[in-house]
């Protein structure tokens, strides 16, 4: 593989890392060919009218969605720093030192039970998709998704039916899982009777601790990562939803589009770029709840009956 692309320092190094501030330093100056405002003679900044019109007219084809997890909350799935209802508030139970601790993988070597009883609370079956995931799987049945790249572990995309070729799941997933000290391979499926009778679960060929292939702080990312070297340079919309872009290498990835290409941020706060001097002209905020954001893009595409009736056809499946 080749070097990443210049001006996105971080993504050389695709170890987890936590960024307890962000002091991001990519090279994201202001666009010179941009894309702006078609509908005010080109000077104004972009808004969702613009995105939509590029949508509808065809000319943005390879659309990125990043994804973070604010957009299961409103599956009931708590995200990390939401103050007051996010994991990193409500950790008492878990007796930790610190509330990175949780994924911490020195920490889980040394205690791996905190994790394990977060894994039950979180461990896919439990919560079901809503509109966000279902929009990133409408954008793929319109041949329009590049791929998409999520931080969440919750599996809520796949279970969306975002196929797993247009998906990165850059923190791992609990689909898998591995023998912390012989290393041999599971199946997610495996370890679910013990993680949900409390119980760590073990190797059967050598008792070591099986650790569901989640990516903690301090380990390597997916090699499916690395996609990002392709995708992000050919993309031609780049949609943010519902991340704080506080952990690295993905917040990085943020950057790595092309100075051209729009960027939209449907979250409830200004993050990462977006918050910064470094905020691109093109740059497109839809700041509030993400589920309005996604209706309200989703409602100006004209997409809302095709939405309605491929959630309805899902949420049938499962019930
Ligand atoms: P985060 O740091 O907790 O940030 C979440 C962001 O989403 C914040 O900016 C919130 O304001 C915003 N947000 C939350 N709810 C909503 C909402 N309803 N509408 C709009 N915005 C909202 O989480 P990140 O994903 O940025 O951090 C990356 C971590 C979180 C990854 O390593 C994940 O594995 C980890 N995580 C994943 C899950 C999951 O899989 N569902 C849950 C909790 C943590």
């Amino acid at each position: 593989l080749r070097t990443p692309p210049q001006g996105v320092p971080r993504l050389h190094d695709c170890r987890l890392l936590f960024l307890p501030s962000f002091r991001r330093s990519l090279s994201t100056s202001p666009s010179k060919c941009g894309l702006f405002g078609k509908s005010s003679g080109g000077q104004e900044p972009q808004t969702l009218d613009d995105v939509v019109s590029l949508l509808k007219h065809g000319d943005c084809k390879r659309v990125i969605v990043m994804a973070g997890a604010g957009i299961s909350t409103p599956s009931g799935i708590p995200d990390f720093r939401s103050p007051g209802s996010g994991l990193y508030d409500n950790l008492q139970q878990y007796d930790i030192p610190y509330p990175e601790a949780i994924f911490d993988i020195h920490y889980f070597h040394q205690n791996p039970r905190p994790f394990f009883t977060l894994a039950k609370e979180l461990y896919p079956g439990n919560y079901l998709p809503n509109s966000a995931h279902y929009f990133v799987r409408l954008l793929h049945m319109k041949g329009l998704l590049q791929r998409m790249y999520t931080q969440n572990i919750d599996g809520l995309e796949r279970l969306a039916g975002v196929p797993p070729d247009k998906l990165v799941e850059a923190h791992g997933t609990f689909a898998s899982a591995t023998c912390t000290t012989c290393r041999k391979s599971y199946a997610g499926e495996d370890l679910k009777a013990d993680i949900f009778a409390d119980h760590v679960p073990k190797c059967a060929t050598c008792r070591g601790v099986i650790k569901p292939d989640i990516v903690f702080f301090g380990e390597e990312l997916p090699q499916r990562f690395l996609l990002f070297l392709t995708d992000f340079p050919l993309a031609d919309l780049l949609i943010i939803m519902g991340t704080s872009l506080e952990v690295e290498p993905f917040a990085s990835l943020a950057g790595s589009v092309r100075s051209s290409v729009t960027r939209v941020l449907i979250n409830r706060d200004a993050v990462g770029p977006f918050a910064s001097p470094s905020r691109r002209f093109n740059d497109v905020l839809e700041l509030g709840d993400v589920i309005g954001g996604v209706e309200k893009c989703v409602y100006k595409l004209g997409w809302k009956a095709e939405l309605d009736e491929l959630m309805a056809a899902e949420m049938k499946k499962v019930h």
